[in-house]
């Protein structure tokens, strides 16, 4: 998969998809980002990229040229482009499921941008999609699209060793995870549960089933409403 963000703020970018997951998936080469600098798409003296919103407000808008003038340049580059995104809390809120078909693309573009906004002819003609990554505001779209990519690049096929282990992820049927221990058998006086160390796999699955459900009920049962039956 390819990812190309457009971003003023591209330093924010860098650290994150130098570790861990995304890192991992760009030297497997299962994954390639490109970062672009908003800055060098705009024009004049001061490349100046956003300006005070028609009508009034408070916050300034990014302008549309730079945006435009950047996704035509990217656009002339490799395979067509299936989404446009643009990382906003007005967005569809990402889930699960939205992340599992977002990583089946070959290539997505995503706009991180102030938090007052885009200008809305950007949002009219060049994006495809909204995403939020929940009902808070954050200050840009840069940490929003980080959360978007590490979601979407641990689920490329060969990223994760395990190949089992995404698919049995908290969320990914509906349910929250089961405790996990490893070793001391004991420590300072708290015992791993027995089954754990029994080495009996019927009762260990059965105890995690449970497991999982219990602390679904406790802290998601909005979940439980929302689970799709044939998951079991
Ligand atoms: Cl995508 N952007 C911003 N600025 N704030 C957010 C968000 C996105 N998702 C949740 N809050």
């Amino acid at each position: 998969m390819r990812v190309d963000i457009i971003t003023c703020l591209p330093d924010i970018l860098k650290g994150p998809l130098d570790e861990s997951i995304p890192a991992r998936a760009r030297r497997k080469g299962l994954l390639e980002i490109h970062i672009h600098d908003l800055r060098e798409y705009a024009e004049g003296k001061h490349r100046q990229v956003d300006d005070y919103p028609f009508g009034g407000g408070a916050g300034m808008v990014l302008k549309p040229e730079p945006i435009f003038r950047c996704l035509e340049a990217i656009a002339e580059q490799g395979d067509p482009i299936d989404e446009v995104i643009f990382m906003t809390p007005d967005g569809e809120v990402l889930d699960q499921p939205m992340a599992n078909g977002l990583s089946l693309n070959k290539r997505l573009v995503m706009i991180a941008g102030h938090y007052k906004g885009v200008d809305q002819r950007v949002r009219d003609h060049l994006v495809t999609r909204e995403i939020s990554i929940g009902d808070y505001v954050l200050s840009g779209g840069e940490l929003a699209a980080m959360v978007l990519v590490d979601a979407v690049a641990r689920l490329l096929p060969g990223v994760l060793g395990d190949a089992s282990s995404a698919l049995t992820d908290s969320f990914q049927d509906g349910l929250l995870d089961a405790p996990a221990y490893t070793r001391p058998a004991e420590f300072r006086g708290d015992a791993v549960p027995e089954v754990l160390t029994s080495g009996d796999h019927k009762r260990i699955d059965a105890w995690r089933d449970e497991q999982r459900l219990q602390k679904t009920k406790a802290r998601r049962p909005d979940l439980l409403e929302k689970r799709d039956p044939s998951a079991d």
